[in-house]
């Protein structure tokens, strides 16, 4: 008896512990008009509003295949701003999936898109490039900051004179702290018991 009430009460812990402090966030660009800052096409961000703006560049209604893309050049930039969970102990960790859709014709060679986070970033990689059909690059990077901060700014930069952006979306997770992962075993374990 003591076993159930004990999981019953893990239980409504954990339910409360994931509403009260949702570790994800999903924001998505698609630049389908002018707007600077940029209209959010999708967001699931319960922290506040991200926003993207454009330091200088040109919206074009169309570009090489691909519909709605700022061109910037290598004197703008991108900068993007993600407000994010509080939970700031200093053991958990943010790990960011930027996907960024573009084309920049004076470097089609697979160099990197320069992207600078603040806080810096700890790791930065290339996970996964896809050249689509008009011969845009979509590629995903994979970013960890740590410790997790409750608000992160990621600001990209052209790789050569000009690049062209067509699509930005940023999922975030806040990987938690060694002990609410520990918590969130036992909480694993005892249900399995309880089975
Ligand atoms: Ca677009």
């Amino acid at each position: 008896m003591k076993k159930i009430v004990a999981v019953a009460l893990l239980g409504t812990l954990l339910c409360s512990f994931a509403y009260a402090n949702q570790l994800t966030t999903y924001q998505k660009w698609s630049f389908s008009n002018g707007s600077n800052p940029a209209v959010l096409d999708e967001v699931d961000n319960p922290f506040g509003t991200p926003t993207l703006s454009l330091c200088s560049g040109i919206w074009l209604q169309s570009y090489s295949g691909a519909m709605g893309v700022w061109r910037i050049l290598s004197t703008g930039g991108v900068n993007i701003a993600i407000p994010n969970t509080t939970d700031n102990s200093p053991d958990s960790w943010k790990e960011i999936t930027l996907q960024i859709t573009y084309r920049d014709p004076g470097s089609e060679f697979g160099v990197d898109v320069p992207i600078v986070s603040y806080p810096l970033y700890e790791s930065l990689a290339l996970a996964d490039r896809q050249i689509q059909s008009n011969g845009y690059y979509k590629d995903t990077y994979s970013i960890i900051i740590s410790p997790n901060p409750s608000e992160e700014f990621l600001d990209l930069y052209s790789i050569q004179y000009a690049i062209y952006i067509d699509e930005i979306s940023i999922g975030t997770v806040c990987v938690p702290e060694p002990a609410t992962m520990a918590l969130l075993s036992l909480g694993g374990l005892l249900l399995r018991k309880k089975r």
